[in-house]
């Protein structure tokens, strides 16, 4: 039988520290997010001061916050927040591609997990839809990777 490693979500140490970078950007919607992670991390027994969330402008920004959040040795793991939303022009696709390519970056150089809880829609209603209207919320499922990766990466 081979041994099997896999993270846990209820096995979180006490003082486990959490930071998330939200961008500002479709806030009304961004803020749906933080909300529905800040609501996961308490239910899975992060204290509220445990909790860290710091705000940039857009996007493009997370990476380089997502970045120095890791850097700080502070925090067990990062969950990056946003939303972008598809418009005429091809600014989605430098915007998408670059806050995805950097959170991904950030990860890997931190060795940290850095959670990509990033909205990329075509529309503002299907970006509502993931953010806690129905079809799930995008920042609880941030929460849930962040938690399940820390744990995982404890035992590897
Ligand atoms: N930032 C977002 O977070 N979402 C978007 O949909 C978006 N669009 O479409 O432009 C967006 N642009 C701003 C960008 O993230 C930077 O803040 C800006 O370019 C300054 O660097």
């Amino acid at each position: 039988m081979p041994i099997q490693i896999a993270g846990e979500l209820g096995a979180l140490k006490p003082g486990t520290r959490f930071a998330i970078a939200a961008a500002r950007f479709n806030s009304s919607i961004v803020e749906r997010l933080v909300e529905g992670c800040v609501d996961v991390l308490g239910r899975h027994g992060v204290a509220d001061g445990d909790i860290s969330i710091a705000r940039c402008p857009g996007a493009w920004e997370l990476p380089l916050v997502a970045q120095r959040l890791a850097a700080s040795k502070r925090y067990a793991a990062v969950i990056a927040l946003g939303c972008i939303i598809r418009g005429d022009t091809p600014h989605f696709d430098y915007v998408a591609g670059e806050c995805s390519k950097g959170l991904a970056k950030a990860g890997l150089d931190s060795g940290l997990p850095v959670i990509f809880g990033v909205l990329t829609t075509d529309t503002t209603d299907q970006a509502f839809a993931r953010a806690g209207i129905k079809a799930g919320n995008k920042g609880a499922d941030a929460a849930l990777t962040a938690i399940e990766m820390v744990s995982l990466l404890g035992k590897l």
